[in-house]
């Protein structure tokens, strides 16, 4: 999964700005985790069928965005390259850290796992720690359920702080709720 990323199909303005403009213009929603936590599937539910393909400005990584709208407004929808931590190690780690830190996200989701809570809250408390616009989404809640783990989404929230949502991407269980919660906190 980790280096499945499309390399060099398209190349990046020179003026280092993303290729498609009219998703430039708009405020942005990054998503960002691990990798194989099912970003790419969120994002293709959010953004519905327009998706457009572009290079990271001086990189191979070649990265998805498309839009959605929220209470009527559009934003701008980054899939980003999974990452293990913020200390970036391969080219497509270093590309997610840059998306967060220069992008401005007005939100940033982070996706994890619902059965590997354990190795992926870190990065969650990483992010909350560096300010960012953050909201936490417990995927794969399907698969977690199946293997006996039990997860209370509300106590989750109230001890960090964040609004969390828990989801099934591949369903769509959960979504009607994570799409009101990112209306609501654009909106604030
Ligand atoms: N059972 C189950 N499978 C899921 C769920 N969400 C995603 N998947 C599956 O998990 C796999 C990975 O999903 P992706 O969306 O490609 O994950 P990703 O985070 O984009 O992965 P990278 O791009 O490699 O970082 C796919 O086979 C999905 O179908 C879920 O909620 N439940
Ligand atoms: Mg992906």
């Amino acid at each position: 999964m980790r280096f499945r990323y499309r390399r060099g199909n398209k190349p990046a303005r020179k003026d280092g700005k993303p290729d498609n403009k009219s998703i430039a213009d708009l405020q942005k929603i990054v998503l960002i985790g691990n990798p194989n936590v099912g970003k790419s599937l969120i994002f293709g539910r959010l953004t519905g069928s327009y998706v457009a393909v572009s290079n990271y400005p001086g990189t191979t990584v070649a990265i998805d965005t498309g839009k959605c709208k929220l209470n009527g407004k559009e934003y701008g929808i980054i899939d980003s390259p999974g990452m293990y931590s913020f200390i970036p190690i391969t080219e497509e780690e270093r590309v997610a850290k840059q998306l967060l830190l220069e992008e401005k996200p007005r939100l940033v989701i982070h996706v994890i796992d619902a059965r590997n809570m354990e190795r992926m809250l870190p990065m969650t408390l990483q992010m909350i720690e560096t300010d960012l616009p953050l909201m936490l989404v417990v995927n794969m809640m399907d698969e977690a359920e199946a293997a006996g783990i039990k997860i209370d989404c509300e106590e989750l929230e109230t001890t960090l702080g964040i609004p969390t949502v828990p989801v099934v991407a591949t369903t769509c269980r959960g979504f009607p709720e994570l799409i009101f919660r990112m209306g609501d906190y654009v909106a604030s």
